[in-house]
């Protein structure tokens, strides 16, 4: 399994190396291809870049819009192109965003950063290794970074 690695310098965690440390934490045979941007708009050509010519199966896509309005519709239109780009590609492009704004103490955004980005590189794991331990989760109100918020 070839596992793409996008992230952004514009980020203030290091959601790509927490990514990385889980997704070898639970599985070995994988190949690990990670490139840097500065910002999450450049992600979706580079996630589209790792998917066609570095072969990827599946890419993480790890930004942080900042808490201003203009991020904001940055995020939204990132978002959009890495959408587009899992359209164009047939592969999935897992997006890892943590808004800077969902929480107000810097200490407790580095913890939703850090267990955001492990928990989707647990989530690829699933899908890509284990798709029958995903589908027993279908409907079970799975949240990622913070806690499950459980079925109805
Ligand atoms: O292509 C260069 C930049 O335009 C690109 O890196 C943007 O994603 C940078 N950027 C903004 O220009 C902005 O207004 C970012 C944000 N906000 C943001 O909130 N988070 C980012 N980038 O990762
Ligand atoms: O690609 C991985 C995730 O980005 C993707 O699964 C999103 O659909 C997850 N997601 C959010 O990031 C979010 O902010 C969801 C919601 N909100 C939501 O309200 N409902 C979802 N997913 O099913
Ligand atoms: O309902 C509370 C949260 O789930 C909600 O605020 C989400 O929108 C938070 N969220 C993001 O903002 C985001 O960009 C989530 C994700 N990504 C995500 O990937 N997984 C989440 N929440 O569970």
């Amino acid at each position: 399994m070839r596992i793409g690695i996008c992230d952004t310098t514009f980020a203030r965690f290091d959601m790509g190396a927490a990514a990385i440390d889980e997704l070898k934490n639970n599985a070995t045979d994988l190949t690990i291809i990670r490139q840097t941007v500065p910002g999450v708009k450049d992600l979706p050509v580079t996630a589209k870049i790792l998917i066609e010519e570095e072969n990827c199966d599946i890419v993480m896509a790890l930004g942080m819009p900042g808490p201003m309005e203009k991020d904001k519709v940055c995020a939204h239109e990132a978002s959009t192109g890495l959408i587009n780009a899992q359209l164009m590609t047939n592969k999935h492009i897992l997006e890892v965003f943590v808004h800077e704004d969902e929480e107000d103490n810097p200490e407790d955004l580095k913890v939703l950063a850090e267990n955001r980005a492990r928990e989707h590189a647990q989530n690829l794991i699933k899908m890509m290794y284990h798709p029958k331990a995903m589908r027993k989760e279908a409907g079970t109100g799975v949240r990622e970074g913070k806690p499950n918020v459980g079925p109805l």
